[in-house]
């Protein structure tokens, strides 16, 4: 018997599962959207989204792609000259990404905002408490006192001084309404999707087609590398990145990816 064979059907922590276990990404991942829908932090639709983005991550083999390392840089530049970077939250990215999601916004001096889908208080308090155990000091989206114009959904509800007057922000795993909006009230976009087709990372001004479990560890690491850059060599950086190259690249390796 091999050790791969002794990861319990039913993980109680995410230590038991063994890192160098060949389908080790995957498995975490589920145990942290189980673990979300537990705690009430993720929707039962999540686990849907889940299922879908685990797909697209198999057909890229599990890896950051070098278009999509490209883009992770590019982000990193973008909220490093942002006047009013906000990172958006739903209740995947609480389950999956709470402690990086605070450390990329502490790297760029950035906002958190809870945005959700389905919408509930006591969501919106799971997932803020959720992230203040992560070490989070303030976490917007309770306020919800203005709209995202043309939304007629419960994302549109955000805060004044969060998204509503963000200059950047980051959109990760949702369809592709909210960012269409976004992008309509002139915001710079950040959008981490593992589908290259789907509308959000179509509409965004970066477009990270990367699973989200490696792609913010990895913008922070961009973001602290380039800590002492100055302002021309971002600007570098993101008139370097080509948006339609990458999204082609991504729909490339899924589409002739050698697994
Ligand atoms: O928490 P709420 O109420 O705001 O609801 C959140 C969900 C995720 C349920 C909602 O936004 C939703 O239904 O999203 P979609 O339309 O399923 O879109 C999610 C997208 O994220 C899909 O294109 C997936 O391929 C992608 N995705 C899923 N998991 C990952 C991912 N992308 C990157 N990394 C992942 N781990």
């Amino acid at each position: 018997m091999t050790d791969y064979d002794t990861v319990s059907a039913d993980v109680e922590h995410e230590e038991e599962i063994p890192e160098d276990h060949p389908r080790y990404q995957d498995l975490l991942t589920r145990h942290r959207i189980e673990r979300g829908v537990e705690k009430g932090i993720t929707h039962l639709q999540g686990m849907h989204a889940e299922g879908r983005g685990s797909a697209f991550d198999y057909l890229l083999g599990e890896e950051t792609i070098p278009s999509a390392d490209e883009a992770e840089r590019a982000a990193a530049a973008h909220l490093l000259l942002a006047d009013r970077p906000v990172l958006s939250i739903n209740g995947n990215v609480a389950a999956l990404v709470p402690g990086e999601m605070v450390e990329l916004a502490d790297a760029v001096d950035a906002d958190l905002e809870v945005n959700l889908f389905n919408r509930t208080p006591e969501r919106i308090e799971a997932i803020a408490d959720h992230l203040r155990e992560h070490g989070a000091e303030d976490v917007k989206g309770l306020e919800a006192d203005a709209r995202i114009p043309n939304l007629d959904h419960q994302r549109a509800k955000v805060d004044a001084d969060g998204i509503h007057a963000a200059d950047v922000v980051v959109v990760p795993l949702e369809d592709g309404d909210r960012a269409e909006a976004l992008e309509a009230m002139g915001k710079t976009e950040i959008v981490i999707d593992l589908n290259p087709l789907s509308r959000s990372p179509q509409v965004a001004e970066v477009p990270i087609v990367d699973n989200i479990i490696r792609a913010v560890p990895n913008v922070t690491a961009h973001a602290r590398d380039l800590a002492d850059a100055d302002e021309a060599e971002l600007r570098k950086i993101i008139q370097a990145f080509d948006r339609e190259a990458a999204l082609e690249e991504a729909e490339r390796r899924i589409r002739d990816g050698e697994l």
